[in-house]
């Protein structure tokens, strides 16, 4: 993309982006944004960075070169107005392509600030815009980046906004991604993707987050004890924000075909949030709306688990107990095996050496097994979460009719009677609730179950809604 500077030139460049913006970056301001009305007289720049003494940094061939390496971002402190003439621009040279990490924050309120990423070629990566006074951006792809840091609303404001720009190399690829953080001296996946050291907000935390932490995997609290000895800890833990970072890691071994019992009592009624995953950072179970909450894993392939605790809704410190038990080691002989304990584990549908994995198999044609979409051509797989009778599951499709199942998988199948005729698919024919699987955004759940089971219809096998997508009925 080539880019002009000058009014006209930012004219130009701001409708291009607004085209082609990613929805989830972009906050489009209620009163107006990017200005693409015609100039009013055009103020100068108070309080501008040191940057832009001289011949200042507003285009890119004057970009300020940051050269971030493995480990904690690069801060820039900077200051940016709205006249015409002023960006500031930024090149990132990495030692080689890798993936970017951006974190753009400034006071809240009224001020849009804008942040543009291209790559060595000036072809857009990326574009985020808002007044809620943080944007990120995680990009991949080179080993070049320039950064163009503008702002976009008020328009002609010559009072320049401070800001603080944090760029790093995106070494764990994903926010959240902590699995891939391996050095303990940087064992959180920040917000940009970065491999960082923890943070340690949080006031009357456990003894494991004074001094060094249990922030992520590679600092985990060690829990493995011999088979039926369970291991406790009472901990602490704060809200994981923007405000309070906090997580607590804990891990255990086990060998093959053993299981783990996950037991995790928060004090104090607050709710929190525990996921069970491998050291690839896949999810093993889920136990979201009871509290206290259990975990029964069974037929593990031999590794090391991690059981990973954070408090999402109050800020506060709140005491919680957890308790993880090794059981002993059984030997799966079929997918069935695999199946029989589903309340809160996740389908893994290949027996192999008398364990239990996920199938990790792609493109498989429709009635080929699965226990997830990216096993199956069709990306539709029957398997729906903590369903009895799993073993069953297989590649699908959409459907309208159970006719149309029975003519596409055979007879055993029917068509699911969503409330959105677009959501049905074909799965095999249910004979109770508990074979229909659950609608995972309900929190309102079924009698003694830890979810909310759709409905079976026992005369015809078919599960029907409605299900909840994102606060709808569909
Ligand atoms: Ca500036
Ligand atoms: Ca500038
Ligand atoms: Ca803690
Ligand atoms: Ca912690």
């Amino acid at each position: 993309m080539q880019l002009m500077m000058g009014m006209r030139g930012a004219m130009v460049l701001t409708l291009s982006l607004l085209a082609c913006r990613e929805p989830s970056d972009v906050t489009p301001p209620a009163d107006g944004g990017p200005d693409s009305a015609a100039p009013d007289a055009v103020p100068l720049c108070i309080d501008d960075d040191i940057r832009d003494m001289g011949a200042g940094d507003d285009s890119y061939a004057a970009a300020t070169v940051i050269t971030p390496t493995i480990g904690n971002p690069v801060v820039i402190e900077g200051r940016i107005c709205n006249v015409t003439t002023e960006h500031d621009w930024f090149v990132v040279q990495l030692p080689t392509a890798s993936p970017v990490g951006l974190r753009l924050l400034w006071p809240s309120g009224t001020d849009v600030v804008t942040m543009t990423l291209l790559d060595a070629s000036y072809d857009l990566l990326g574009y985020t815009y808002n007044r809620n006074g943080v944007a990120s951006l995680l990009k991949e792809g080179s080993a070049t980046y320039y950064v163009d840091v503008w702002q976009s609303w008020p328009k002609n404001s010559g009072v320049a906004v401070p800001y603080k720009l944090e760029v790093a190399i995106a070494d764990c690829a994903r926010p959240g991604n902590d699995v891939a953080c391996v050095d303990p001296a940087r064992p959180v996946c920040s917000d940009i993707g970065a491999c960082t050291a923890p943070r340690n907000d949080c006031a009357n935390d456990d003894a494991a987050d004074s001094g060094s932490t249990d922030d992520g995997p590679a600092v985990a609290q060690d829990m493995t004890a011999p088979i039926g000895t369970p291991v406790t800890v009472n901990a602490a833990i704060c809200a994981t924000s923007p405000q309070a970072r906090e997580e607590d890691y804990y891990k255990v071994a086990v060998g093959q075909g053993e299981g783990l019992v996950v037991d995790v009592a928060p004090a104090n009624g607050v709710h929190l949030d525990v996921s069970v995953i491998d050291s690839l950072g896949r999810s093993y179970g889920r136990d979201d709306y009871r509290d206290p909450k259990t975990f029964t894993l069974t037929y593990l392939p031999a590794g090391t688990y991690y059981v990973r605790v954070v408090q999402p809704t109050t800020l506060e410190t709140n005491p919680y107990t957890i308790r993880v038990t090794r059981t002993a080691a059984q030997t799966c002989s079929s997918s069935a095996d695999c199946a029989a304990e589903y309340a809160t584990q996740l389908y893994r549908g290949a027996c192999s050496a008398g364990a239990c994995s996920f199938i990790t198999s792609t493109g498989g044609a429709l009635g080929s097994p699965c226990d997830s979409f990216t096993d199956c051509a069709s990306y539709w797989c029957s398997y729906r979460e903590f369903e009895s009778h799993a073993e069953r599951s297989v590649c699908t499709q959409t459907c309208t009719s159970t006719a149309s199942c029975v003519s596409a998988l055979g007879a055993g199948f029917a068509c699911t009677s969503f409330s959105s005729p677009n959501s049905n698919y074909c799965i095999p024919s249910c004979a109770s609730d508990l074979d229909c699987g659950t609608d995972l955004l309900n929190s309102i759940r079924s009698p003694g179950q830890p979810w909310h089971y759709l409905s079976c219809t026992t005369s015809s096998g078919v599960c029907s809604g409605p299900l909840i997508y994102n606060g709808w009925d569909y």
